[in-house]
């Protein structure tokens, strides 16, 4: 039997929303008792912790939003003292600055249960042998997806990502029958199996665990039909969990938002305002059995719906469409957040370069996302020798990769060929054309 939770899962929608009231004011109090940051929000519009008597009163509570990370860094946004805290990790900032996430064994063992949920929405049991090709490490892919498997008892293979060729070496040697990791690396592994002609209609491998990074329908169908699985979304954020947050059932129509834990709420990203179930809007989140790390309505910037009718699979919890886009400039290559504003500043710190720069993001079909960053030289650069600018964009290149933790191409440019804009700069040019379907 593969793992699935039912009596949490299949609640029914009243004693749901009575359980996110109960579990919301409790939250609300180890907030605002324990975290001086939220303790601050409160105070200052007048807010007391017994005014939240139930998931009505949500919306008077202020939006936590990314900067609070940072100008709590590393451990402000803590509500217990670091000898409950048993695990660290941590994704992108705005500034080159992470975000850094705590865990107690409370919340260890919260995460685990959820991401079983996830992986057993796609019919994982105990018989299963999970290739594990998420990142372990800060990144909460690996150790995320890890416990959960570790969870229903299947057998886990931590093999992280990369190494391609030994990972289809592995699927087929181990017998692989579950696959974890970013759509766009199932991606390249099914192009990397039709040129090493490898069967994938003999191998093992059933289904996949996709998330980290947008993706579309189209990708789905290439991915399933490449590596003969079925392939399903899962969604998550560092801030919130980590992956386990939502998660598709076979269905294939829409995430299952875990609502026992979380609150979801959609929301006009311009105004704040709360939109009704169907609206396109900004994902916001609250936690409701968090203990290190409380969040009160996080502004996740993710934009999609919210569907609450009934799913075919039984399961209770309202779906959240695939993310259709952000609201800000992070963009996600291999499964990594990058923000413009970081390849500015490594741009801005190195000398012969002008602030002039553009970002192109591109993935050609079946394979990786690429970035390269073209960089203007300065004018007094231009006319020496080839050896220096050769050296100048593998000093750009190495910093860029020291800062963001992945590979970028660094181009130079020669002065002013980079357009100017009198407007807001477009510094990013996407040709993924992720947003061009839904
Ligand atoms: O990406 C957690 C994760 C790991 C999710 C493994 C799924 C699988 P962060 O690195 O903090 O956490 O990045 C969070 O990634 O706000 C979204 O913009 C994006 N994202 C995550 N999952 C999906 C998905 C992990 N299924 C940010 N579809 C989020 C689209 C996703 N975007």
């Amino acid at each position: 039997m593969h793992y699935w939770n039912r009596e949490a899962e299949c609640v029914d929608r009243d004693e749901l929303r009575k359980l996110q009231s109960e579990r919301l004011v409790t939250t609300i109090r180890h907030s605002y008792e324990n975290v001086p940051a939220y303790k601050h929000k409160f105070d200052k519009i007048g807010l007391k912790p017994d005014d939240i008597k139930g998931i009505e009163d949500l919306v008077k509570i202020p939006f936590t939003v990314k900067t609070d990370f940072r100008d709590n860094y590393p451990f402000g946004m803590f509500a217990v003292p670091m000898d409950r805290i048993v695990r660290i990790h941590a994704s992108s900032g705005t500034t080159g600055k992470s975000t850094v996430v705590g865990y107690t064994s409370g919340d260890v063992e919260t995460w685990a249960e959820l991401m079983a949920r996830t992986l057993g929405a796609g019919g994982t049991t105990k018989g299963d042998i999970v290739q594990n090709a998420y990142g372990y490490g800060l990144f909460t892919g690996g150790l995320g997806a890890h416990y959960g498997a570790e969870r229903i008892g299947a057998s886990v293979i931590p093999i992280s990502g990369g190494n391609t060729k030994r990972q289809l070496q592995i699927m087929e040697d181990f017998h692989s029958t579950v696959l974890c990791c970013t759509p766009s690396y199932a991606l390249m592994l099914g192009e990397s199996a039709r040129d090493a002609q490898v069967n994938m209609k003999k191998s093992s491998l059933r289904v996949a665990f996709l998330g980290a990074e947008p993706w579309t329908e189209n990708m789905r169908r290439e991915i399933e039909s490449a590596l003969c699985v079925d392939a399903l979304d899962i969604y998550g954020l560092s801030e919130v969990m980590g992956p386990g947050v939502s998660y598709e059932c076979m269905e294939k129509g829409g995430l299952h938002i875990n609502e026992d834990h979380f609150i979801a709420e959609i929301i006009n990203p311009d105004t704040g305002e709360v939109l009704p179930p169907g609206s396109h809007g900004e994902l916001v989140f609250t936690s409701l059995t968090k203990e290190a790390l409380p969040l009160l309505r996080y502004r996740t910037r993710d934009i999609t719906y919210i569907d609450d009718s009934p799913c075919g699979c039984g399961r209770s919890f309202a779906r959240m469409h695939r993310v259709m886009g952000r609201s800000d400039d992070m963009l996600i290559i291999r499964g990594v957040n990058v923000f413009p504003s970081q390849i500015e500043s490594v741009l801005i710190e190195t000398e012969g370069t002008e602030p002039h720069y553009l970002i192109v993001v591109d993935r050609a079909p079946g394979k990786m996302d690429e970035m390269e960053v073209w960089v203007e030289v300065s004018p007094e650069l231009v006319s020496d020798a080839v050896r220096t600018l050769e050296s100048l964009e593998r000093r750009i290149a190495h910093e860029l990769h020291s800062v963001l933790g992945i590979s970028v191409k660094v181009k130079l440019v020669e002065p002013k060929t980079i357009a100017r804009s009198e407007g807001k700069a477009k510094r990013v040019i996407d040709r993924r054309e992720l947003n061009n379907e839904s």
